[in-house]
């Protein structure tokens, strides 16, 4: 049932329909969810979500896709954001979205568009003040709004007198924001009618101020066009606002190199000649690490300097740098608000003129020489990166953990690959729920999951719901018997970085007994070989037996770096034999 508002307001607001119709507060909630471009919901049911679910059920205006626990539907719902614009999930009051809460502060520190719906205590029990479970008992009840409150950008108890603004409030914050919101439905008012607009939600970005947007352009575009050596330096929120495409514009343009922060990792396409690999301060590679200090006329995009970013605070950007951000750009004495990135790097590409050639191409450094061991070798580290790069094809969804599984930030990615970690929160287990996410977001691509037996044990058993819905990702599992990676920081040998050696390869069956999932154990490259001959046709588990003290170069040096970051001169990692080193 439609009815038209007063025509005034419609002419004060011209394009915009005010026209209302009544609706379900629950249904109003679904019907924007999906207006936000979200198809699938995760989560776990409880008795305070059930009647959302049933609304979900009876009118089709989402797919549920139920998990294990709510931590792995937060990872899901993050991971499916990070390929489809934005993601949702539901839980229950309190037990619910306290187990969610890591994966929706790892949102927000990697800056991904969550919605969290907790089904909460009915208006009726707060308004008596009725003690209800799934509570702390003590007639308290924004206890979970305060927690977060500290972790997304927005938060609200839905009533039915707020529902229709602070829903819209919400999904927008999180979608111009790039970041989780939290949104408490009571479990009463799920079913009552409210009168809600008719137009869908709109998901523009507001558009920049003219003189704002004009004078930016115009003060970066003299700046880099007048530099000899501009460079860019692009961090992950180059992705999560869309601007991949301007910023590779921007760089034919002007014939300048872009280097991204680990986080980016496959943001730009690394087979341009102008990418100029990752930049990590000292940790980088030289000819990066020049591109970018070196700069007379450094644009950076996001940077976040944290030790993972900055090669443990080496970073040194020169002093001109121009610092823009999704909404912002920060350059000398200007501060240019009221801004969109989108729409200043549009105007840039106009404004300067085409660059000749710089010697493009030699920016990045190149991949390490291959080893080449013989089939029956035993499989190390070296011989099973090199054998992934191999693996890789256009198009490919990579996931890694934390690990040695971090060796991936080497790879020289094919065109159109997409990389999801969590650099920055770096929660162990994420990268399985995220490739729930990420396999529900883009069935059609292929998705390989890199991990460690440790970072594996921690939400393992979301690989059930995967078989469930018969998606078909390849899981390259590292079983080292533990924590290798933190070995290279203290405990080499102790007991405490050892891990139960689980029987991987049979979990595909114990997970769904009719699986046709294809499980393999590898402990030589030629069964490594085996099992890469595999067809993608169904769920890939491989299963690689490798020394826990083997692992990356790479790994090993930011371990024993961290080591001394954490404990100082006289922590513990000193003793002897306390810490996996480099191999002389
Ligand atoms: C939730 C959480 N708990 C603990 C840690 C600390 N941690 C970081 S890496 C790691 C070990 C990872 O081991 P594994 O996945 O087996 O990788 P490997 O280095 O052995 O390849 C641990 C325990 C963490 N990052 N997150
Ligand atoms: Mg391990």
């Amino acid at each position: 049932m439609t009815s038209l508002a007063d025509s005034a307001s419609d002419k004060s607001r011209p394009g915009q329909s005010t026209q209302t119709q009544t609706m379900t507060i629950g249904e109003f909630l679904l019907r924007r969810l999906r207006e936000a471009g979200i198809g699938h919901l995760f989560g776990v049911p409880g008795d305070f979500n059930l009647e959302l679910l049933q609304q979900l059920e009876d009118t089709g205006s989402l797919k549920w896709i139920g998990n294990c626990n709510e931590l792995n539907a937060a990872y899901a719902a993050d991971g499916y954001a990070r390929l489809n614009g934005m993601g949702a999930l539901t839980v229950t009051n309190a037990v619910g979205a306290m187990i969610a809460i890591n994966g929706i502060a790892g949102a927000y520190a990697e800056h991904v568009p969550v919605i969290l719906i907790t089904g909460s205590i009915p208006l009726r029990s707060i308004e008596r003040n009725l003690g209800m479970h799934h509570s702390t008992g003590d007639g308290t009840w924004d206890r979970f709004l305060g927690a977060f409150a500290q972790v997304t950008a927005g938060e609200a108890r839905l009533t039915p007198f707020n529902a229709v603004t602070e829903i819209d409030r919400l999904i927008l914050t999180a979608w111009r924001e790039k970041l989780p919101v939290y949104m408490e439905l009571p479990s009463d008012i799920a079913y009552l009618d409210v009168e809600v607009p008719v137009a869908p939600l709109d998901m523009a970005e507001p558009s920049s101020d003219p003189e704002r947007l004009r004078s930016c352009v115009e003060a970066i575009a003299s700046q880099m066009s007048n530099a000899k050596s501009p460079a860019i330096l692009v961090d992950q929120d180059v992705g999560r606002y869309g601007a991949a495409t301007e910023v590779m514009g921007l760089a034919e343009k002007l014939q300048l190199p872009v280097a991204v922060t680990g986080p980016a990792k496959g943001v730009i396409d690394e087979t341009s000649p102008h990418f100029a690999g990752i930049y990590n301060g000292k940790g980088s590679d030289p000819r990066t690490r020049e591109a970018i200090e070196a700069s007379d006329c450094l644009l950076s995009i996001g940077y976040r300097p944290i030790d993972g970013t900055s090669g443990d605070f080496t970073a040194v950007l020169p002093a001109n740098t121009i610092r823009a951000r999704g909404h912002s750009v920060d350059m000398g004495e200007a501060n240019y608000q009221a801004i969109t990135l989108k729409e200043v790097l549009r105007g840039v590409i106009d404004a300067v003129p085409q660059a000749s050639s710089r010697g493009n191409g030699h920016w990045a450094g190149a991949m390490p020489a291959g080893t080449h061991p013989d089939g029956s070798a035993k499989l190390t580290q070296a011989a099973y990166w090199e054998a992934l790069q191999g693996y890789l094809q256009p198009g490919d969804v990579l996931l890694t953990d934390n690990g040695t599984s971090y060796a991936i930030f080497g790879f020289r990615l094919p065109p159109k690959c997409t990389v999801v970690a969590s650099v920055i929160w770096g929660s162990i287990g994420y990268s399985v729920g995220a490739l729930l996410g990420t396999l529900t977001a883009a069935p059609e691509r292929r998705h390989l999951l890199f991990i460690g037996d440790g970072s594996f044990q921690e939400t393992a058993q979301e690989l059930s719901t995967m078989l469930r819905h018969d998606c078909k990702p390849v899981i390259f599992l590292i079983n080292n018997g533990g924590y290798t990676i933190e070995r290279g920081y203290m405990g080499k040998t102790s007991d405490y970085n050892d891990i139960a050696r689980w029987a991987y390869t049979e979990l595909p069956k114990a997970f769904r007994p009719d699986t046709t999932a294809r499980s393999f154990m590898v402990k030589t490259v030629g069964d490594l070989e085996r099992a890469l001959s595999a067809p993608n046709d169904s769920l890939i588990l491989i299963e690689s037996v490798m020394d826990p003290y083997d692992a990356p170069a790479a790994v090993i040096h930011s371990s024993n770096n961290g080591a001394e970051l954490d404990y100082g001169p006289r922590g513990p990692q000193h003793r002897g034999n306390a810490q996996l080193l480099p191999a002389h």
